[in-house]
């Protein structure tokens, strides 16, 4: 079971018709943060396929580990990740939205998709010129 999975920070309210909050993940310490908590249990409590920290949301293209279930790992990282950068900023207060935002995978075109426009949207927004340019992607990550 693969999910593509969208968490946002906090900063323009609550759902997706209000799109995403604040630019903390401008911060180079702050996106570093979220990439090594994503990376940190690869392979033994999921499977990522793909990832992108953008100022304001993260991407998530990942398959579910039996008796690990996605939503778990999903809060362990907003938790954790919430925690570090607050400290980081010198801020309190709710980190990310509260809900997040996931999609099954249906098919290997379905995930080809996917993954492509995961890595893109740095590219998308006129941040980079190609999808490896961007650090904090798995994009950037297959080059290292
Ligand atoms: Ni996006």
């Amino acid at each position: 079971m693969v999910q593509h999975i969208v968490f946002p920070t906090v900063g323009r309210g609550e759902g997706i018709a209000t799109h995403f909050g604040a630019h903390f993940l401008a911060s180079d310490d702050a996106a570093a943060c979220v990439q090594d908590a994503l990376i940190h249990f690869d392979a033994q409590r999921y499977r990522l396929l793909a990832w992108c920290i953008m100022p304001n949301h993260v991407h998530v293209v990942a398959e579910q580990i039996e008796g690990w279930p996605l939503a778990e790992t999903v809060h362990s990282w907003k938790s954790y990740t919430a925690t570090q950068i607050n400290r980081m900023l010198s801020r309190t207060g709710p980190f990310w939205m509260r809900e997040y935002f996931d999609r099954f995978i249906r098919d290997d075109d379905h995930l080809a998709k996917t993954l492509t426009y995961v890595e893109r949207n740095p590219v998308a927004r006129g941040y980079v010129k190609n999808a490896e340019q961007w650090r904090w992607s798995s994009a950037a990550w297959r080059l290292a």
